[in-house]
């Protein structure tokens, strides 16, 4: 059993008129889902994600980068959403006002429920042109596993016959202006702000929970291990993700 959770949050949970919940990918990880920091399950162990998540290593090798994306856009279409973000879901209907902020790629808050989620990296579902910029629609069913589970052709675009990239931000790019102003604006304006499985080392998503703290606005971490953020958050919940977040309602 991980330790209780202080009966003081739950009176801010009671009273709070604007929570922000900002997600990692150990949101995720009770679905399966391999985080950045432990090797990448499987095929791809002898990847850093850092290595692949960049525009130079599409340029350089695009059938291995949309390789990787494919296989693990089919790990997210057969996972699950976990307690974790059905909790978040839940939370946000007793809640006057919630904003779900997401680092991740995948689309598990919104199977969850969760509505107006804002994705700072990016979305694996939404694939667009590497030249023109254009949306790309994947067709209907599951990816097929890239054959030798490593490279496979990315699709070419039908108006400029560019080659599709992942719908996904990569170091070095710079994050959608509209998704950073809006997380920028709810944790200047919430009165309660969760961080759930973020390993906070990618910037400038990271600086997210310090303009809160900053605001002297209550800060609750639910993380099974220790981060760069376990000075700066008011709550350090040591745990599961989908342990302890069911907890809260
Ligand atoms: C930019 C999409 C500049 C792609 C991602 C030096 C200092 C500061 C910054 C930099 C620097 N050098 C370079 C930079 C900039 C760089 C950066 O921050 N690098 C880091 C590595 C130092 N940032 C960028 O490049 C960003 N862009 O800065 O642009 C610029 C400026 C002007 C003009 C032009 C450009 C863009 C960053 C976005 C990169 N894209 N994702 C994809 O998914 O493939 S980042 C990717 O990695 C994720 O989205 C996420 O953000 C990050 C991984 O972090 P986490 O989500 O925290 O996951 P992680 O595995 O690390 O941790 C998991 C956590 O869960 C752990 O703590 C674990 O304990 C916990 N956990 C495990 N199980 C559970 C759990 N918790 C709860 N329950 C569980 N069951
Ligand atoms: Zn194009």
């Amino acid at each position: 059993m991980s330790e209780s959770i202080p009966a003081e949050l739950f009176v801010l949970l009671r009273t709070a008129r604007h929570v922000v919940v900002l997600t990692g990918a150990g949101v995720s990880a009770e679905s399966g889902i391999p985080t950045f920091r432990n090797k990448m399950m499987g095929l791809w162990e002898r990847y850093e994600a850092e290595e692949l998540a960049r525009a130079d290593a599409f340029r350089r090798d695009r059938a291995l980068v949309w390789g990787w994306y494919e296989w693990r856009r089919k790990l997210v279409m057969l996972a699950q959403p976990n307690p974790a973000h059905l909790a978040i879901a839940a939370l946000a209907e007793r809640t006057p006002r919630l904003t779900v902020i997401t680092q991740n790629v995948d689309d598990l808050h919104e199977r969850a429920g969760s509505r107006g989620v804002i994705h700072l990296h990016g979305e694996i579902q939404r694939p667009r042109c590497f030249a023109c910029n254009r949306p790309f629609a994947f067709g209907p069913g599951i990816p097929d596993e890239p054959e030798g589970g490593r490279r496979l052709e990315p699709p070419r675009c039908a108006h400029c016959n560019g080659y599709i990239r992942p719908g996904v931000v990569w170091f070095g790019e710079m994050l959608p202006q509209d998704a950073w102003k809006a997380a920028a604006k709810a944790c200047e304006a919430c009165d309660l702000m969760f961080v759930v499985g973020t390993s906070a080392l990618v910037h400038p998503a990271a600086s997210l929970p310090e303009i809160a703290a900053r605001r002297g606005v209550p800060t609750v971490q639910v993380n099974p291990n220790a981060t760069a953020l376990d000075d700066v958050m008011r709550f350090n919940l040591t745990g599961a993700a989908g342990e302890i977040m069911p907890r809260l309602l």
